[in-house]
């Protein structure tokens, strides 16, 4: 196990990026920066370590970052409808920073933010400790948080990140990870071919500004089943109204049957490589990139539509207008907890 830290200047800012390295020579790289995931070598079939996630080439485009990518994502991941709500009769405002709605915490939000970096090393895993402090009415958002963050990396090639939270106050919360996961190695292909298998039998329908319409919707006959697997491309062909509500794609919130412990697979049968998503979420976001800004200077190449898929385990925002929707709600002195592992292996 290897823990490597190396100071970036970006403009006028000082961040720190962590590298944890496991026994395999699998490694994660992790910035302070909206803890944003930079870099993960994984093996392919012939142990080819290769570059899985989207990543700039140039740091200080992480500035920016119009996609997210990599970041930590919150207080609310997803979008909050009008980026109002009611808390015991007071009513709340979050920046519309998407139109008439708010998207993903608003600025500078979680993935905008320079978190405490702690690393740390055990004998069979190292990992990085974030943490933040997030004052009562940032962006609109009542009650002082506390956020705390850990990745970990194992020697059986596993990615953890857990989450813990508590605020002053009612509130809402619902965090995640926006990685944009690109199995062929170094970006090689787009994920079109990627296969897809997803423990959801239900997912969440939207309108045209991708908004919840507060009907859930059984995945049987279209093309967002994946309880058997399917190719990503299938979303980009289907013409089924959901999926051209996204541009020709998935960003839809699958909630999860939980009938067995892997949560969803994804598989890149030309290298080999296999993605596996265990999380006590009762949901996932997944997104295809269909809304991907082209011509983004990456590590490898220019950003195209489709080149990384996004597994976003949270909450459901939809909560917050709807009833019946897994809740995003936290009460005062609550601890908020949740973790997902990523698991990276080969097609047997
Ligand atoms: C687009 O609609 C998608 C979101 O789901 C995604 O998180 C964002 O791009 C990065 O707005």
């Amino acid at each position: 196990m290897e823990m490597k830290a190396e100071a970036i200047t970006v403009n006028d800012q000082q961040w720190k990026e962590f590298t944890l390295v496991n026994n395999n020579g699998m490694a994660v790289s992790i910035l302070d920066f909206g803890g944003i995931i930079t870099k993960i070598l994984a093996p392919d079939r012939d142990g080819k370590l290769e570059n899985v996630v989207i990543g700039f080439d140039n740091y200080a485009d992480y500035l920016d970052n119009p996609g997210y990518f990599g970041a930590l994502i919150g207080r609310v991941a997803g979008r909050i409808e009008n980026g109002q709500f009611e808390i015991d009769g007071k009513s709340y405002t979050v920046p519309k920073n998407e139109g008439e709605n708010h998207l993903h915490g608003g600025e500078p939000g979680f993935h905008k933010s320079i978190w405490s970096a702690e690393p740390f090393e055990k004998d069979e895993e190292v990992g990085l400790t974030l943490t933040l402090r997030s004052a009562d009415g940032e962006n609109g958002y009542p009650g002082n948080l506390r956020m705390t963050v850990n990745y970990t990396l194992n020697n059986q090639n596993e990615l953890s990140i857990a989450y813990e939270g508590i605020a002053d106050q009612k509130t809402v919360l619902t965090a995640t990870n926006h990685s944009y996961f690109n199995l062929s190695g170094n970006l090689k292909t787009d994920i079109q071919d990627h296969e897809i298998k997803l423990d959801s039998s239900k997912f969440v329908e939207l309108d045209e500004a991708l908004i919840p319409t507060g009907k859930i919707v059984d995945v049987d006959n279209t093309a967002f089943d994946f309880r058997q697997g399917r190719p990503m491309k299938d979303g980009v062909s289907s013409e089924f109204k959901q999926n051209l509500v996204a541009n020709h794609g998935y960003d839809h919130y699958f909630l999860f049957d939980h009938s067995q412990d892997v949560s969803a697979t994804v598989r890149d049968t030309a290298s080999g490589r296999e993605l596996k998503v265990i999380t006590d979420q009762p949901g996932v976001v997944m997104y295809t990139s269909n809304n991907l800004p082209e011509g983004l200077k990456l590590r490898e190449r220019e950003s195209v539509r489709y080149l990384g898929l996004c597994l976003e385990t949270q909450a459901s925002p939809a909560s917050i207008h709807h009833d019946g929707f897994p809740s995003v709600w936290l009460d005062k002195d609550e601890k908020y907890s949740a973790k997902t592992t990523f698991v990276f292996g080969v097609i047997e």
